[in-house]
């Protein structure tokens, strides 16, 4: 599939060079080898054709990720991108990929919607000797059956913001918290699960409730609206959510009961996108663990690696931070995302 052709920028600079050296006043010094007939063919460079299979278009994180992962896989960068965004749906993302090997692509990137399910279609990759790489999140298939996963630490986030709930809320009463998870059967959604029940495990925050809003503000809004409704906006202390969006939804669905986010209930998120960053700001949520999405230049590292027949790490981990109010304020204006 890998498309040669001359790189026309060296060819024409050649050439151009090569008029240059034949101007009327004859002082501009061509190159030796433009004016003596040097080799002016320039150099071939091959394009690289990847196939993205990206989860949808379900959050601001997700258009942040796609966003980088388009800007990283560019024809200046020397890729041909085919992407494609599978609504969150696991089917169709796996048909994706079964596509991406017909094509015949050179490599295939994978942000997997759910963990599992995955070991066919990738030993499938495999066998039509096509690299997968993963970015974001993981799945339960060997690590055999792909090259490299660049992403964040999900269990790791859940912990940071399952301690700052202990460290600020809990004390003598209970934090009635009620969560709103992430997709179903996603590696975040069961990692921050894990990591927030580690962290507040012997403390007085009390889950009460835990349904998934689908990484979606939809989702996070009528999900709030029903626990509302079960335990009214005085049974509730605490919002924990996996991601920003949801925590968006719920803060419309706390004002819509006539509460004060952030200060009636309070509300913790994971992702540190804008909207929930402004929202922070705002003092609707009260904490929010960065996940950070710019992951193309690294996963565009990893491609270039693999099929250069390079050893490359197999986990690779990218930094991210935490905010509380008075953090947010001081760098809402600088981020990127
Ligand atoms: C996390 C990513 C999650 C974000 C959500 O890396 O997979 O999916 O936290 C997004 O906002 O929808």
């Amino acid at each position: 599939m890998r498309k040669k052709f001359l790189s026309t920028i060296a060819f024409a600079g050649a050439a151009a060079l090569t008029m240059a050296g034949c101007s009327s006043d004859g002082d501009t010094e061509a190159p030796d080898d433009a004016a003596n007939g040097g080799d002016t063919g320039g150099d071939t460079t091959e394009m690289i054709t990847v196939g993205f299979a990206q989860t949808g278009a379900e959050s601001g994180w997700r258009s942040a990720n796609t966003e980088a992962m388009q800007a990283a896989f560019s024809e200046e960068n020397g890729f041909e991108l085919v992407f494609n965004a599978a609504d969150n749906d696991p089917a169709a993302q796996i048909s994706a990929v079964r596509n991406f090997i017909n094509q015949g692509v050179d490599a295939i990137v994978i942000a997997p919607v759910v963990e599992d399910g995955w070991d066919d279609v990738l030993q499938e990759a495999q066998d039509a000797d096509i690299p997968v790489i993963l970015e974001d999140r993981t799945v339960t298939a060997s690590e055999d059956l792909y090259a490299a996963w660049v992403g964040l630490d999900f269990k790791a986030e859940g912990v940071k913001a399952g301690e700052w709930v202990v460290d600020e809320l809990a004390g003598d009463g209970p934090v009635r918290t009620v969560v709103l998870e992430g997709t179903t059967g996603s590696a975040p959604a069961n990692d921050r699960a894990e990591g927030f029940n580690e962290a507040i495990d012997g403390s007085s925050v009390e889950i009460i409730d835990s349904q998934t809003g689908d990484f979606t503000r939809d989702g996070g809004r009528s999900v709030m609206e029903g626990y509302i409704s079960n335990y009214g906006v005085d049974g509730i202390d605490l919002v924990y959510a996996h991601n920003d969006d949801m925590g968006l939804g719920a803060i419309e669905a706390i004002e819509a009961a006539g509460a004060v986010p952030g200060e009636d209930i309070k509300i913790v998120t994971i992702d540190a996108v804008k909207d929930g960053m402004q929202a922070l700001v705002d003092g609707k949520i009260n904490f929010i663990v960065e996940c950070n999405p710019m992951l193309g230049e690294k996963a565009a590292e990893l491609v270039k690696a693999v099929l250069n027949g390079e050893e490359v790490q197999q986990v690779n981990y990218v930094e991210d931070q935490s905010f509380t109010q008075e953090q947010a304020a001081e760098v809402i204006d600088e981020r990127t995302y």
